[in-house]
């Protein structure tokens, strides 16, 4: 797929922020009602715009540049839902790859693919990451720096986005993981993690207003052994 950079594109104060369509047989996403939820939101003095995505490799990447040219955002944040994961989880860096372990709501299910043909290996995000998860912390949330999207459409939409907005300086972007809801884990002989809906809701609040009032990221270790 050709990705083009929304070039002419000034930007305004106002939050992108994205949800995906329930994927893999749920009936739900917390993405997409979270994301919902926040429509019309100001945050710090910024207006919340959200949208949500088609859990489908190319699909997403399309609604997501149609976005990019009608919202001009400053801030870009993408958010998935990451089902067996007790945190919030703000992703460290995008992987050029698609391999999928569950076809995708097309049906396409890619494998060892490059997101962007010749694009880099990666892109960091350029949320303060730390930031982000010293407020949420601080709020009583759990939360925590994963250092991978995976390889399915979350990280195909995190890559996509920092590459359609690699020249585009002073804005910012990058991609969250929610746990399941509760009504998903029960599912889960034994059972799983999970945050209510209203939690998650403040969880983004919490990762919009940081974003937007952090200058510089905080110098913390969340360094991992394994
Ligand atoms: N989670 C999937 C794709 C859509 C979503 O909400 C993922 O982590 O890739």
């Amino acid at each position: 797929m050709t990705l083009r950079g929304p070039s002419r594109v000034r930007k305004s104060k106002t939050v992108l922020l994205t949800g995906f369509e329930p994927f893999g047989g749920e009936t739900v996403n917390p993405s997409a009602l979270a994301v919902r939820a926040l429509d019309g939101r100001v945050i710090s003095g910024w207006r919340v715009v959200a949208a949500v995505l088609p859990c489908a490799f190319g699909g997403a990447l399309a609604v997501l540049e149609k976005q990019l040219r009608a919202v001009r955002p400053g801030l870009v944040i993408c958010v998935g839902q990451a089902g067996g994961r007790a945190e919030i989880s703000v992703e460290r860096v995008a992987i050029n790859v698609d391999d999928a372990r569950i076809p995708d709501n097309a049906g396409a299910q890619p494998i060892d693919r490059p997101v962007v043909a010749r694009g880099p290996a990666a892109y960091w995000s350029t949320l303060p990451i730390k930031a982000i998860v010293a407020a949420l912390r601080a709020r009583g949330f759990p939360a925590g720096v994963s250092q991978t999207a995976g390889t399915f459409v979350c990280n195909h939409v995190f890559y996509g986005a920092m590459h359609l907005l690699r020249r585009r300086r002073g804005v910012r972007a990058g991609f969250i993981h929610v746990p399941w809801l509760p009504e998903q884990a029960v599912r889960v002989i034994g059972g799983a993690p999970s945050l209510p809906l209203d939690r998650v809701v403040v969880g983004l609040e919490i990762v919009i207003a940081t974003a937007l009032e952090t200058r510089r990221d905080l110098r913390v270790s969340e360094g991992q052994t394994e």
